[in-house]
């Protein structure tokens, strides 16, 4: 197996601390080249652990290779996502401490695979009972069911999260999972109606079409064929070679009967299918009709809807004004986007309700205190072609988790030096939080300002949205407009776009229903007829308290925000790992590393300046225990015990190794060294030791 100090020049360095070109990028880059050839796709940065996408599978998974990173030193071992998940399960044991694991990088990165792993391996390493079984059996198949509903073909990820996840893990004083709970954010809906050429809608439409019985095809009228489905075809991509719709549909429905889903829920998202089927004509004085009644039959059945009351809903909307109803017909275009608004609105809420369905059968019974471990899997930057609402949010999000996670390394490192009493030379480093203010600041801020122009009574549109983020923000040297932008720059952006400078990259947002999309409104008309459902699934997701409900609830960006801002809270409430995955190529091709994009990526990541921090003064460090436990054989004071405490033992270590004062510092509890050429040469010393010591014994034993 890889050792942590030797065959470096062949594969690498293991830990970036040790490189000795840490200024330049390019060595950086070469470093993680080196040892993705070699298939080793993981390499540290001091606790850090960085992970190249292999677009393959590799034969480092599985319970053997669980068990050797076991209760072992994180060092000790090549790096490896189970050992960050090992060191994350201790530093809760033993500190008694919450914990979470923070996974970041851009879509496509390798971020849901690495929190998969994490929890195989909290799965496999934790003690085994019958009443945990059942426990982690829900907390792994848990997953499968929220990709299928969740997750979806893009044209960056053939398995693209579009939505946010952030899961807790409750252990037990004896480090058993007893139970978990998910928080989910803002789902990408407008997916259902809607998707680009190469990409899909969610999962779990094809895997119905594909895997659902004849019998259940029949009775609600569906084809096998996704092709015959407008909002499944869009894309002309309705089969993806990496991707078997007809056997995740047996997995998912296997999820469900672990995740303690009835027959009847498991049922539950046909109808949305069929939506697609209500055609509107209309008729010669502009309003809209459903011309074939049959699918409305159907769906107005599944929905539990009297079929009236959804039609009349389809066609028509009440306005109240004064204390009185007016009711108006739709025109066609209307219905067309009441429909849809209706098919978005139903699966968002379904998909709520799905989490909370988990999250009642992973819910703990025990009262007593638990620790928690939170594992964090968002999703990653994305910059498409045309990008709309839906990318500036995702954005905004990596945006702020590369603020906590720039906030918590330097803080924490800063905290390190302070605490061991070394002398400690700040690092300079591109801090977003001017972007995230951005966007979220108040009272001028992107999501304050679009918040304003939804609610401002009068002709209000994405454009007059524009105009004031242009003549707001126009002058923020992270925003652009076509306004705004100079005679060269102009040419690439169009009235109707404005461009934000993100820590990741420049990202052109197309303005193009966000009004409609921060708004998030369901006619009236369409709520009452949800509310009157008789499916009892949906009638938990759309309450008889909404109606009631005078007050205008948050727009979907201050709702997003704020459930950020909350997120945050608990991530800093926790002692935090970190996972920054690494995209090495645009075709989700194995062996193909392209240092271009890597490049980019490992600049925008932080990775330098991490990487600089991190030796800001001191490369390596290490407990006092941990350095003499492994290096005391090399001086005859501290061989083969050393009887006073372990800083005195290293003390003497150091002064018989001939360290130079200046190539170290003694801090309250580890040993700080400068140079890694110092422990490289006190590691090769070992080697000869241990070899030397190893033939006395042989000697010793043939003497005999
Ligand atoms: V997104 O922001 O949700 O669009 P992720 O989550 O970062 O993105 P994901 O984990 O889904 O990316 O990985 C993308 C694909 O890369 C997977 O479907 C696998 O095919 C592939 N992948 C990622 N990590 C590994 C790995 N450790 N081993 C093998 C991997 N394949
Ligand atoms: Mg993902």
């Amino acid at each position: 197996m890889e050792n942590e100090l030797t065959k470096r020049d062949h594969i690498g360095v293991q830990d970036f601390v040790l490189l000795e070109d840490y200024e330049h990028p390019e060595a950086f880059v070469e470093n993680l080249k080196k040892r993705f050839t070699e298939n080793l796709i993981y390499t540290y940065i001091g606790p850090v652990l960085v992970s190249v996408n292999p677009y393959h599978q590799l034969d480092i998974y599985n319970d053997e290779i669980i068990q050797t990173y076991r209760n072992v030193n994180f060092y000790e071992l090549p790096p490896h996502i189970y050992a960050i998940a090992d060191a994350a399960f201790r530093t809760m044991r033993s500190e008694t401490r919450d914990v979470c694991v923070l996974i970041s990088g851009e879509s496509g990165a390798g971020k849901t695979e690495a929190s998969k792993k994490i929890l195989h391996y909290i799965a496999a390493s934790s003690v085994h009972s019958k009443d945990l079984e059942r426990v982690k059996e829900r907390l792994l198949q848990s997953n499968p069911l929220l990709e299928a509903f969740g997750n979806a073909k893009t044209n960056k990820n053939d398995n693209s999260s579009r939505f946010g996840k952030y899961m807790d893990i409750q252990f037990d004083f004896k480090g058993g999972p007893v139970g978990g709970h998910i928080l989910n954010y803002l789902l990408e809906k407008s997916r259902v109606v809607h998707h680009s050429e190469g990409e899909r809608n969610f999962h779990i439409f094809y895997q119905l079409v594909q895997g659902a019985t004849p019998m259940l095809l029949s009775k609600l009228k569906i084809q096998k064929d996704p092709e015959l489905y407008h909002y499944l075809k869009q894309g002309n991509s309705t089969n993806v070679d990496s991707l078997n719709d007809h056997k995740d549909f047996h997995a998912v429905k296997e999820a469900m009967e672990v995740c303690d889903f009835s027959k009847q829920d498991q049922d539950l998202d046909l109808f949305i299918l069929r939506m697609n089927c209500f055609k509107f004509e209309d008729t010669k004085d502009g309003q809209a009709y459903i011309c074939d009644k049959a699918p409305v039959e159907i769906i107005s059945l599944l929905l539990g809807c009297p079929e009236e009351i959804l039609v009349s809903a389809l066609q028509n909307k009440t306005i109240e004004a004064n204390g009185e109803k007016l009711k108006s017909s739709l025109t066609k275009e209307q219905a067309l986007y009441a429909r849809d608004a209706l098919a978005k609105g139903v699966y968002d809420r379904l998909f709520t309700w799905i989490v909370q369905k988990i999250n009642e059968s992973l819910s703990s019974r025990r009262r007593s205190k638990c620790n928690l471990m939170g594992l964090l899997d968002i999703y990653g930057f994305e910059i498409f072609g045309v990008n709309s609402f839906e990318q500036f949010c995702i954005n905004f999000c990596n945006e702020k988790l590369q603020q906590l996670f720039i906030e918590l390394t330097l803080k924490s490192e800063q905290e390190e030096y302070q605490r061991e009493g070394i002398e400690w030379e700040p690092v300079h480093y591109f801090n977003n939080k001017i972007i995230c203010d951005l966007v979220e600041g108040k009272p001028i801020g992107i999501i304050t300002l679009l918040d304003e122009e939804c609610l401002r009574p009068g002709d209000t549109t994405d454009i007059t949205f524009l105009d004031k983020l242009s003549e707001t923000i126009g002058t923020h040297p992270h925003f652009l407009c076509h306004a705004r932008a100079d005679n060269s720059t102009r040419k690439t952006i169009a009235r109707d776009e404005f461009r934000l400078i993100h820590y990741a990259g420049e990202v052109t947002y197309n303005v193009k229903g966000f009004l409609d999309k921060n708004n998030d409104l369901l006619f009236r008309d369409l709520k009452e007829a949800m509310i009157e459902t008789s499916n009892p699934i949906l009638s938990k997701c759309f309450p008889k308290s909404e109606l009631y409900n005078k007050k205008r609830p948050d727009t979907a960006g201050t709702q997003f925000k704020n459930s950020l801002s909350q997120l945050m809270v608990i991530l800093m409430s926790k002692e935090p790992s970190y996972v920054r995955c690494i995209k090495p190529n645009d075709f989700k091709m194995r062996g193909v590393f392209d240092e271009r994009i890597v490049h980019h990526q490992v600049k925008y990541l932080g990775l330098m300046e991490n990487l600089r921090v991190r030796r800001a003064g001191f490369a390596y460090r290490r407990p006092y225990e941990v350095f003499l436990k492994r290096y005391k054989c090399l001086c005859p004071e501290t061989w083969p015990h050393y009887r006073g405490s372990a800083k005195d033992g290293v003390e003497i270590l150091v002064q018989h190794l001939d360290y130079d004062p200046e190539e170290f510092r003694l801090g309250k509890t580890k040993l700080f060294i400068r140079f890694p050429r110092v422990l490289f040469a006190t590691e090769d010393a070992f080697q000869h030791r241990k070899h030397d010591l190893a033939t006395a014994v042989q000697a010793q034993y043939r003497g005999f």
